[in-house]
Parts: C-alpha cells; structure tokens; sequence
C-alpha cells in the first residue's frame, strides 16, 4: 500500500472545507476511479466531514472553520487498479498560512510537513484575491500635488504574496529555486470556479489574466508536466447558511459542483479529478 500525503495550501475562506465535504459524498456515494476503501481495518474519522455534507443535503452552506482548528483528514482510498492508497490532507484554518507568511517564520510542525509530503495542492479563489495592476504606472508618473501621500495598501498585491510564499515554502522544504528538479507535483485548485467563470476560458487563462506574476514564477520553477491548473465549484454557486437551495434538498449535494481541467473549458462532474491527477503523478 502507498501512503500519499498531500499537502493543502490556501488561505482562510478558499473553499477548502466545502471542497472536502463534497469530495466525502462524491466518494461515498458516487464513486469514479477512485473509491473510499472499507474492511481492511483501515480506521478513520471523517465526521468534521459528514457534517459538512449534513448542511449541505438541507441546501445549506457549512460553518467557517476556525483559526486553531485544525483536522487531519485522512481518505483511505483504492483506486480502479486496485492500488491501495491513505490520502493524508491536512486542513487547517488557513490564517497559519498568512501568519508563515507575515512573519516570516515556520513552527516545526509545518517544516515536517513540508519535507514529508508528495504532493502539494494550493487552493487560489480569484474572485478574493487583491491585485493593483496600476500600482506601476502609479510610480512612474511623476507626482504633482501628493502631499502627505504615505498610505500604503495594508494587504500584499496576490502575486507577490502567492510567489513570495512558495519561495519560503520551498525554501524551507529544502527544493531548489534555481532549477526545475525535484520538485513535488502542484494542483492548482482555482476554487469558487463559478464567480469568475468566463464561456470558453481555460483556468490557466483564468490564472494568467488575474495573476500574471504568480502565473509566469510557477511556469519557470515548476516542471510542466508535473504542473496543473483546474476550475474547481465545489458547490456549483453560492451558498448561504440558510439558503435551503432546492438543487441540492431534491438532487443531492453529490449531483452538483464541477470541475473543469487542465486545458479544457467544459464542466465536468467529477470532483475528484485533482485528486487523481495528484496520485498519478506522484
Ligand atoms: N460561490 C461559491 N462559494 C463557495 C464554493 N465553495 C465554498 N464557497 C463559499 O466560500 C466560503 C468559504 O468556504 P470554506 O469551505 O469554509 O473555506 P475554507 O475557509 O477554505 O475552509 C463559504 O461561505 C462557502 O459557502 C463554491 O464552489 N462556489
Ligand atoms: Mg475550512
């Protein structure tokens, strides 16, 4: 048996637990390649997960998962060649990802969790990130009347904050910067798809057009054939605490969300995609 740890990246409020609760009922209950195994003793808690689906079957969106709340989610899965493998994925309040990143300091915990795992899936929501695509232009034109004109954006332009992180991340899990190799398989997970959704788009465009910085940094650091960018919905649309949506009461939360893949512009139903790109490339 293999067992494959992937390690999730991505701040607070990018979909990550909704993403996990969907991936929970589409394995449960309409199992593709990849199939949660039962019987052979392997043991696990997925209950942070089943109540996730629990609001989700009343239509409803889940709780936000606090700061220091952190579980360890482990899948065992078997695949459709029979290949046994425990998904290990941390998930975590994303705030411990910004506070590595405004520090400048990473606790044990992450180190070892940065060297051990095979695989790193970072979850992006576009429609949250901060850039000033203007910022520049700002800086070359010379200032006529700016007295006073000290304030500076309390928040880091994404590209920079996203760049910025992988090279401590990297740095910290002993990868090199300067060449392509050794370097562990990265899912790009544009999650919450479906706000920044354009026909015929590709999420790589999506990334390139709204982070062109990140975009060209990941292009010339990480190999290409071990590199992909996916459209995740995990819900297919917005959700509320207390939206009681009827998509998901009469069809089942298992029926809706999409994926669309790595160079592709069309919807498909299978969450677990990323997933399953990650363990074959692994
Ligand atoms: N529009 C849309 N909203 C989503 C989707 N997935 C999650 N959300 C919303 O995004 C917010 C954060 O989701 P959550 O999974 O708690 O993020 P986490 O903090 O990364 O675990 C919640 O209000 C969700 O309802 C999606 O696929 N589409
Ligand atoms: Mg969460």
């Amino acid at each position: 048996m293999r067992n494959s740890e992937i390690l999730l990246l991505g701040g607070p409020n990018s979909g990550k637990t909704h993403y996990a609760g969907q991936l929970f009922g589409r394995l449960k209950r309409r199992p593709g390649k990849l199939k949660i195994r039962t019987g052979d003793g392997a043991s696990v808690n997925l209950s942070a997960l089943e109540d996730v689906l629990t609001q989700l079957e009343d239509g409803n969106s889940a709780e936000h998962t606090h700061a220091d709340q952190y579980s360890e989610i482990l899948f065992p899965l078997i695949d459709s060649n029979q290949i046994s493998i425990d998904l290990y994925w941390p998930d975590y309040g994303g705030e411990q990802l910004y506070q590595v990143f405004k520090q400048r300091e990473i606790s044990s915990d992450w180190r070892r969790r940065l060297q051990s795992t095979d695989g790193w899936l970072i979850f992006i929501r576009l429609s949250g990130e901060k850039t000033y695509p203007d910022a520049l232009s700002k800086l070359t034109s010379i200032p006529t009347n700016t007295p006073n004109e000290t304030s500076r954006p309390e928040i880091w332009d994404a590209n920079v904050y996203w760049i910025e992180l992988l090279q401590m991340l990297c740095h910290v899990a002993g990868l090199n910067l300067s060449s392509k190799e050794n370097k562990p398989p990265l899912a790009i997970v544009l999650s919450c798809f479906d706000e920044v959704l354009e026909e015929g788009q590709l999420p790589s465009e999506a990334l390139k057009s709204k982070l062109p910085l990140f975009y060209s940094f990941i292009q010339t650091t990480w190999p290409n054939e071990i590199t992909s960018i996916w459209g995740v919905s995990s819900l297919g649309k917005t959700l509320q605490p207390n939206s009681n949506d009827d998509d998901f009461i009469d069809e089942g939360p298992e029926y809706q969300g999409w994926v669309i893949a790595p160079e592709q512009s069309n919807k498909d139903s299978d969450l677990t995609a990323p997933l399953s790109w990650m363990l074959d490339n692994i």
